[in-house]
């Protein structure tokens, strides 16, 4: 088999990527170790930054976003029984975010590239990538039993933290970032009406809780957990009891609850890889990082990254310009420490980390205290929560 770009992985990076460069006559094809089914339902991000939709629509990919997708203007931070809301139109010269789960990009995303009868291999896995420092770099994978080499001239490590992309820079090239947090989220979908219209973001002496949503019908919820907690061990009403005691309020206000319908357990880990790229190899989304998803920058971070990676490989491609690849690791890295940021500092206010003294309680207090009362300060959580515009995205 032979393509110019070689994409590893259909999730919200590869798949993107894959729109992307089809809208530039780039061809490209897409190997995804999993089946449809699996990456369809896959629960996790559920917050798109403004130029994500931006870039979704731009793509011919937004309409069922539009439809469906819950537009929001603010999130509250709620402790010690208060509620502090956040507003971002006002805050940030008119920026929101949608309420848009991962899942539902992914479909929309593999709807059209079936649709255009686009390359796109399930069940599919890279084995290794090869030749990434010459111009003729291959990617080994393993389709329906056979093994089977995709000749390419460039190859997109789209394949996720857990891939085989990155594997390929050489380890003396490789620098590498990383934060593990002793605690997880506990996550958990329920058959019940959202119980506040905006994301609640709640500091709890007994540990961080987090109320979404998905539709409204379908509540999203977390809850911080010790890190390797078995999502079995809770049982629904373990669940929903302690979700009370985190998100209490002196107002009244209650938590409505429903059958769990999905629950998982994810890790809380930064990470960064540096470079993103390595010859004709490029890195992007949780390949090349992975941020604590209490900022919602994760699948925002991989839209950004393959933003740039398909300007650049389009002006590669076709112009023989190879400006913006050579500037795309650099680029993109801007982008992401700015992420990697803003989501340690939303994790270290909001979560009870285990060895926490007094000190730590109070200081985060003091630290929301700021937040509630300094326009500032808000207008800084805001900015950062909605992400800064994209380059070039109309
Ligand atoms: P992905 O991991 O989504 O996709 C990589 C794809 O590559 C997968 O489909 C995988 O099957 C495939 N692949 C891997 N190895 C391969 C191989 N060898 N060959 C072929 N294919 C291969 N972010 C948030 O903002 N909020 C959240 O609440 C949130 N929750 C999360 C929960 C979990 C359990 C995880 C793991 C992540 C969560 N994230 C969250 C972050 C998440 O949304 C990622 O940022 C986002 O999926 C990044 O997209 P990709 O870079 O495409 O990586
Ligand atoms: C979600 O709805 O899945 C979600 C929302 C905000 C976050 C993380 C996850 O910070």
């Amino acid at each position: 088999m032979r393509t110019t770009v070689a994409i590893i992985g259909a999730g919200p990076a590869g798949l993107l990527l894959a729109r992307l460069l089809h809208g530039a006559d780039v061809d490209c094809v897409v190997l995804e170790r999993r089946d449809r089914a699996y990456v369809e339902r896959r629960q996790r991000a559920g917050i798109l930054e403004q130029a994500t939709a931006d870039v979704l629509r731009a793509a011919g990919a937004g309409a069922r976003m539009d439809r469906e997708g819950l537009r929001h203007d603010g999130i509250e931070l709620r402790y010690d029984g208060r509620r502090h809301r956040v507003d971002f139109p006002s805050l940030t010269g008119g920026r929101s975010v949608t309420v848009y789960a991962q899942t539902e990009v992914c479909k929309d995303l593999i709807a059209l590239r079936l649709r255009d009868g686009q390359p796109l291999l399930f069940e599919a896995e890279a084995l290794a990538v090869e030749g990434a420092a010459t111009d003729r770099p291959r990617v080994r994978f393993r389709h329906q039993g056979r093994e089977d080499v995709l000749e390419c001239a460039y190859v997109a490590g789209c394949d996720g933290f857990w891939g085989v992309a990155r594997a390929a820079v050489p380890p003396g090239l490789s620098r590498t970032y990383e934060r593990a947090y002793p605690y997880a989220w506990l996550g958990v979908l329920a058959d019940a009406p959202p119980s506040h219209d905006e994301l609640v973001y709640a500091r709890h002496d007994r540990g961080f809780a987090l109320l979404s949503l998905r539709s409204p019908t379908v509540s999203r919820l977390y809850l911080q957990v010790p890190e390797g907690t078995d999502p079995a061990s809770w049982s629904d009403a373990e669940i929903w009891d302690e979700l009370d005691r985190r998100l209490e309020t002196g107002d009244g206000w209650r938590l409505k609850r429903g059958p769990i319908t999905a629950r998982s357990v994810t890790p809380m880990r930064s990470f960064v890889h540096e470079p993103m790229r390595h010859g004709r190899l490029l890195l992007a989304g949780d390949a090349a990082h992975i941020v604590p998803p209490t900022g919602a920058k994760g699948l925002n971070l991989a839209v950004a990254d393959v933003v740039t990676l398909a300007r650049a490989l389009t002006a590669a491609v076709h112009r023989g310009d190879s400006a913006l690849l050579d500037a795309y690791s650099a680029t993109c890295l801007d982008r992401v420490w700015q992420a990697e940021r803003f989501a340690h500092t939303m994790t270290t206010l909001l979560h009870r980390h285990p060895e926490a003294t007094p000190f730590d309680g109070r200081l985060q207090r003091a630290r929301l205290d700021r937040i509630a009362t300094c326009r500032a300060a808000r207008a800084e959580l805001a900015d950062a929560y909605t992400g800064a515009p994209l380059d070039g995205v109309p």
